[in-house]
């Protein structure tokens, strides 16, 4: 869930970690058939390892995985020796497009014509997955074809840096984040467990967010849902799950679909800056950004927004966000994100019509909250 997924270098599934792939019966013989594992894959590997294993911080954390959920200290011992610590990963998290870009430059990235055109082909092609989506969990097909698309080009960049290589290096090397990655790397060890995968299995991007939808696992776990029915949670392989993860993850952060999600505004003075960029949640009522100089029209005085003021292509930017603004920043907190989010799925809308996997439900007579009034709305 991590914008501009980097691309790592060429490893993981399909460079032989496959034959390493054991399922329960790893978890319950543990150690030693790991630890030859682990010496093979560092020849493999060709590069030497951090002795993570060895470090007294990371003992110290195993031993806490131990006491709290039973996990077998040998089996997470190996895993540890086997992690590589990556400088890749060090020199991408300092970096990240949201902070270093302006909106004109991160804009750029995203609503070019040929994730567009790539947008069109994913929607006309999965446009029963995303209809069903639409129906079951109320998030228009147009916001989560924006999302994959922003995330991963609709599947086609989803990293390839090991999940466990990423999550150990920036929980135990990357002072300033490591317990936020120390407890999603807890999630991933209760995910493979649960999955019924080794570890080493699993590829993803330098923050370790794994498949079509960029999910770190604390939200695999959470959120991602067997869409296609044959029993198995897969976001790197099966549209239809990714599809649906990404909707129901819409949905469970309350998602409304209802209304505006986000309108430009002008600006009367400077008064309005003191208020602009507080932060992501909609605090404001528009009638107190009216009384400090924003000129909005559409909106009432009681709604609630956030200002953000942004360095567009063409100059200075105001924008409203509004509620379903904030729920798009719980996919990814940035402004900039949501806002190159509802830009593409608006342009997905435009070139698709008004009509394109509007859900059974919302063509009735009885129209349901959700898809239709916020694709209409635009
Ligand atoms: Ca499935």
């Amino acid at each position: 869930m991590n914008a501009l997924a980097s691309d790592g270098r060429r490893r993981g599934p399909g460079r032989g970690w496959g034959r390493w792939r054991r399922g329960r019966a790893a978890w319950r013989r543990g150690g030693a058939a790991w630890i030859s594992a682990a010496v093979l894959i560092a020849a493999y590997a060709g590069s030497s390892l951090a002795d993570y294993g060895k470090r007294t911080d990371v003992l110290g954390y195993v031993d806490e995985l131990v006491a709290q959920h039973g996990f077998d200290r040998a089996a997470l011992l190996s895993w540890f020796e086997a992690a590589e610590r990556q400088e890749r990963i060090l020199e991408a998290i300092a970096r990240p497009a949201e902070r270093v870009k302006s909106w004109g430059e991160y804009r750029a990235i995203f609503l070019t014509s040929r994730r567009i055109e790539q947008g069109v082909e994913f929607w006309r092609r999965h446009e029963s997955s995303l209809a069903r989506a639409a129906d079951e969990y109320r998030v228009a097909p147009e916001v989560v074809v924006a999302i994959l698309g922003v995330e991963t080009s609709y599947g086609r960049i989803t990293g390839s840096f090991r999940v466990l290589d990423a999550l150990v290096t920036l929980g135990f090397d990357y002072p300033p984040r490591a317990p936020f990655f120390r407890g999603e790397l807890t999630q991933f060890f209760l995910l493979t467990r649960e999955e019924d995968r080794s570890p080493l299995d699993f590829s993803g991007s330098y923050a370790g967010a794994m498949g079509y939808g960029q999910f770190i696992p604390s939200s695999y776990r959470a959120y991602a849902v067997d869409f296609d029915g044959d029993g198995r949670r897969d976001i790197w392989k099966s549209v239809d799950d990714a599809v649906g993860s990404v909707a129901n993850y819409f949905q469970r952060h309350g998602w409304r679909g209802d209304g505006p999600v986000a309108v430009p505004v002008a600006v009367e003075g400077d008064r309005a800056d003191i208020a602009a960029n507080e932060g992501l949640a909609p605090n404001y009522d528009v009638g107190e950004l009216r009384r400090l100089g924003v000129q909005v029209d559409a909106l009432t005085d009681d709604t609630k927004a956030a200002l953000f003021r942004m360095e567009g292509g063409n100059g200075t930017e105001y924008w409203l966000g509004l509620h379903d603004f904030y729920v798009i920043t719980r996919y990814n907190r940035s402004a900039m994100y949501a806002l190159a989010v509802l830009q593409l799925a608006q342009e997905l809308r435009r070139r698709m019509g008004p009509e394109a996997s509007a859900p059974a439900a919302m063509r009735g007579p009885t129209d349901v909250p959700g898809a239709s009034a916020w694709a209409a709305g635009r």
